[in-house]
């Protein structure tokens, strides 16, 4: 599998000539979820894992999430990764239309803040398991790395990059601490409010 070629930082899944064949498959509930999703989308081409995205809703939709869903194996994909908001079945709909794995991510655009989208996807009846993420932003981006995770069980580059990506996130935190010492807790705050 070709899957690391220095191009991915050019956003490929834009790419309809793409040379390197997605791995990982996004499905977003709807365009407004977008923009929480971007976090996941940043760390795959931090880590350079071509991906495909688009939006298809398990109530608005259910048709193309289904035929989409149907063909993602044969096409390379490797595990998919639905976010949806509200009342959030797209992943469970997802799980329930192949083996392949698939993460959840509950986005946090409802009146109820995610609450509702948590529970309709992590609540899954016993046979059709979703990995569930955590609400909105962080669990966007931890949906990235477990995705990451899976496909470094076969590829031992992805598995280097996501070490090179903890210690880089370790150094960042020690060199926050070093300048906590270093200026006092006034001034490191007047930093970061100044930002
Ligand atoms: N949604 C779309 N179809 C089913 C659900 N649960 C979700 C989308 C989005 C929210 O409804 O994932 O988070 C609002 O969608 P929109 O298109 O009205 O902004």
């Amino acid at each position: 599998m070709h899957i690391f070629a220095k191009t991915l930082a050019i956003e490929p899944y834009l790419d309809k000539e793409l040379i390197m064949k997605p791995v990982i498959a996004i499905i977003v509930g709807s365009d407004s979820d977008l923009p929480v999703i971007q976090e996941t989308i940043n760390i795959l081409e931090e880590l350079g894992i071509p991906f495909e995205i688009t939006i298809g809703s398990a109530h608005r939709t259910p048709d193309r999430v289904a035929e989409y869903i149907s063909t993602a194996s044969e096409r390379g994909i490797k595990v998919i990764i639905a976010a949806a908001g509200g009342a959030a079945h797209l992943p469970g709909v997802v799980a329930s239309k192949t083996i392949l794995p698939v993460i959840g991510v509950p986005i946090d655009n409802s009146p109820l803040n995610g609450l509702d989208s948590l529970y309709s996807i992590v609540q899954m009846p016993g046979g059709i398991p979703v990995a569930t993420m955590a609400i909105g932003r962080a669990g966007a981006q931890n949906a990235g790395i477990f995705a990451a995770q899976i496909i470094a069980l076969s590829e031992p580059e992805v598995s280097q990059r996501l070490m090179d990506y903890r210690r880089r996130m370790a150094e960042s935190v020690k060199s926050k601490a070093d300048k906590l010492s270093e200026i006092g807790i006034k001034k490191y705050i007047e930093t970061k409010t100044n930002r």
